[in-house]
């Protein structure tokens, strides 16, 4: 039997899901993203940075922070699941910040989680500030008030099985000579690709981490300036050139920001902010999202507006 027949049913069984089955579903992925190394699908994933090739079609989504509906209106709207089942090469790309803030948390992690399951070589999950080691979670973090609103007394045993999934979740995805996707920003001090890759082991020794999950560019700045957000940096758009050169891509593709529009570009074009939720506690009027032809070559960032889809 298949493990997702369809989107309509997979969100009606996340909002009845029991404790046991959700203890289950988060306990398999973590094992799955734990051992996701190597060659896995068309992706080769080092370390926590996926290296995914150029070939086939990817729809990213930036922060969903518990809006099942967008979620769902996403997932509609591009046929992914379908896709997928007719043996399609189409990827399902998450920038981070799945929880918190939305009242459909759970159900969200639900519906990812089972993706994930369903469809391991498909589905890439990335960490957000809001999956983030313990010393920089961003706050506030309600997700444990979700769960217990929905599961009741168990509901720290399923926090806890989440906590081991954040510390599993990558870092990155490069696509070769075109795009670097993450949730935050530039990680300014990083010398090389495995300080991407390996960012996670280096925390909090080195700020790589801190500044991929934290970081927000910043226009007419040189260098970085402190962030009002209380981790990570505001980044000019000299860090941002020299990091692309460094990664011989041509774009950074991000979520993390709010904007009115569900998405904004930053530094002549170098930079994409998807924002993929609306309502409370945001009053942003569009959520947006991405669906990439990945064999396109980018030249300038700017192409990719063809790729933006807003609801
Ligand atoms: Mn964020």
């Amino acid at each position: 039997m298949r493990l997702v027949q369809n989107l309509e049913n997979l969100v009606k069984e996340a909002m009845g899901v029991n404790f046991e089955e959700f203890l289950r579903l988060v306990d398999t992925v973590v094992e799955l993203q734990a051992n996701e190394h190597g060659h896995v699908g068309s992706a080769q994933i080092t370390g926590r940075l996926v290296n995914l090739m150029p070939k086939g079609e990817a729809v990213v989504i930036g922060d969903i922070h518990g809006d099942l509906e967008s979620l769902f209106h996403i997932l509609k709207a591009t046929d992914f699941i379908e896709k997928v089942q007719i043996g399609e090469c189409s990827h399902l790309i998450f920038l981070g910040d799945y929880g918190d803030r939305g009242i459909h948390s759970p159900e969200v992690y639900y519906v990812v989680l089972k993706l994930k399951e369903a469809f391991p070589k498909n589905v890439i999950l990335m960490r957000g500030n809001h999956e983030g080691p313990d010393d920089i979670l961003a706050y506030p973090h309600d997700l444990s008030n979700h769960l217990y609103i929905k599961f009741g007394e168990n509901s720290n045993t399923a926090y806890d099985s989440l906590h081991k999934l954040f510390n599993n979740l990558h870092n990155a995805v490069l696509v070769k000579g075109t795009c670097i996707l993450l949730h935050g920003g530039v990680p300014t001090q990083a010398k090389t690709v495995n300080d991407v890759a390996y960012a996670h082991e280096k925390h909090p020794h080195e700020t790589h981490l801190e500044e991929i999950l934290w970081n927000d560019p910043w226009e007419g700045l040189t260098g970085t300036h402190p962030s009002p957000r209380g981790a990570g940096k505001l980044f000019g758009e000299n860090e941002t050139d020299r990091f692309l050169e460094m990664l011989n891509v041509k774009a950074l593709i991000r979520g993390h920001e709010p904007s009115q529009e569900g998405f904004k570009i930053n530094h002549n074009g170098k930079i994409l902010t998807l924002f993929s939720r609306i309502g409370p506690p945001y009053f942003n009027e569009h959520g947006a999202y991405l669906q990439l032809d990945l064999d396109y070559t980018v030249e300038k960032a700017f192409q990719l507006n063809q790729f933006i889809r807003l609801f």
